[in-house]
């Protein structure tokens, strides 16, 4: 850990916290970030050398494995045609043309360049076809760090455990709600009290920034039903979810037509790259059709479309087989860890759907984010500490779902359990202490 010890020391003269983005600074979990300089299908590697079996690739781009050969192939030739230029491609239809593929409810879309830029581009959107001001999001979710969207969030906010963000005026959130998860009378309460004034609900079909939080029976059946009722845009944001939990995402699996859905992550490969999209009489209203202004240096950058082209194809054409790997792989890996818990004495609930999955380190059912902060985090940073010394890379924060992706197989769901099985012992050792 020499190296990556000294890389970060010269990284935080240079970086607040020696990070582009807070959950890898490691702070929810302690120990010090190995800095990565080389990765291949289901492993990276620290500056000293150390291999690490990744379980968050990339925060949930790297479904084929990393450095996959179709991937790299494809971006070098893209880049040696020029990797910028700010006019229009063939490859933007092309990418296009398979995200409506795997995703019918979308009629038409923008690229931008990160999830961010995708649901904030979509909110104004919704509030300009509404001409309505108020928004719902759920506790716990996490939609980029936009102004707006900056309430009770969940991912690196619900990580550092703060409420939102400073510098966010308290009128840039008067029209946000935020309400609980998985409860539907809290929506019903909001649209009584905000009636013809909500523009849409965003939501995370299946919640990862909290860590993984499935749907409730029922429940985004009956988001749909209330916001075709009341006239509100639906919004999907299947960053996390697209292409992961199926080739069409939360929507296929869950058969939930959404109004508007946003994508980042599988989408670009692991290159920069975000979508919104959906129903094409929305769509229109951007400009240049219409007066939603919007616009991105790098939007639809071809070596994005390159990698994305090459990552979505490879999921398109081998649809039949590769999520019931992703989900006998997922389901061996979660469950097995489950059972070791139970052996040691540890309190563990496993939320998976598909191979997004968290371990709560706590007794009792996980179905909001308030259920979700009860969780032990002293035991959870003690597993986190103890697999990454096992050479097993599991997210930073007990507010992250893990991801697994095509390269994990029976030696990788091998190697964790054994390193589990030490780890949850010294989880069981904390509490005695
Ligand atoms: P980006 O702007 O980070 O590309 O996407 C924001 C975003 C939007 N919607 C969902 C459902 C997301 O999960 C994200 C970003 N996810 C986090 C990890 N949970 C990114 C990791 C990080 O912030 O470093």
């Amino acid at each position: 850990m020499q190296l990556s010890r000294q890389l970060q020391q010269r990284a935080e003269t240079l970086l607040p916290g020696g990070v582009d983005s807070p959950v890898r600074a490691f702070r929810a979990v302690g120990g010090e970030p190995p800095f990565v300089v080389r990765a291949e299908g289901a492993y990276l590697w620290d500056a000293d050398g150390n291999r690490y079996l990744d379980y968050f690739g990339s925060w949930g781009p790297m479904i084929l494995g990393h450095a996959a050969r179709q991937v790299v192939r494809a971006v070098q030739e893209a880049a040696a045609r020029g990797v910028s230029f700010g006019a229009s491609t063939p490859t933007e239809a092309d990418l296009a043309e398979m995200v409506r593929r795997a995703f019918p409810s979308v009629e038409m879309l923008r690229f931008v360049s990160s999830g961010t830029e995708a649901t904030m581009s979509a909110i104004r959107l919704a509030r300009a076809f509404t001409r309505r001001k108020y928004f719902i999001k759920f506790e716990g979710c996490y939609h980029g760090h936009s102004d707006a969207l900056l309430v009770k969030a969940g991912s690196g906010i619900a990580t550092l455990g703060i409420p939102g963000s400073a510098g966010v005026p308290e009128e840039t959130i008067q029209h946000t709600l935020a309400l609980p998860y998985n409860n539907i009378a809290a929506v019903e309460e909001a649209f009584a009290r905000y009636k013809d004034q909500i523009a849409c609900i965003i939501v995370e079909p299946v919640v990862g920034n909290a860590g993984c939080i499935p749907p409730n029976p029922g429940y985004l059946q009956a988001l749909r039903a209330i916001t075709e009722r009341e006239g509100t845009v639906l919004i999907f944001d299947e960053v996390m979810t697209g292409f992961r939990l199926a080739l069409g995402g939360a929507q296929e699996r869950y058969c939930i037509q959404p109004d508007m859905t946003c994508l980042g992550k599988i989408l670009g490969g692991g290159l920069p790259c975000g979508a919104f999209g959906g129903r094409a009489d929305i769509m229109q209203m951007l400009a240049p059709l219409g007066p939603v202004y919007q616009a991105g240096t790098l939007s639809g950058n071809p070596l994005a479309m390159a990698a994305g082209i090459a990552t979505v194809g490879t999921l398109i054409e081998n649809r039949e087989t590769v999520y019931p790997r992703l989900e006998n792989v997922s389901a061996a890996v979660a469950d097995g860890v489950a059972k070791i818990a139970r052996e040691a004495g540890v309190l563990l609930t496993t939320n998976r759907v598909g191979s997004m999955f968290t371990w709560f380190f706590t007794g009792e059912a996980v179905t909001d984010y308030d259920s979700a902060s009860r969780s032990n985090t002293k035991q959870f940073a003690a597993f986190h500490r103890a697999m990454l010394e096992a050479g097993v890379w599991l997210p930073p924060s007990q507010f992250e779902a893990a991801f697994l992706g095509l390269a994990h197989g029976e030696e990788e769901t091998r190697a964790t359990l054994a390193a589990a099985k030490e780890a949850m012992n010294r989880v069981a050792a904390l509490e005695t202490r």
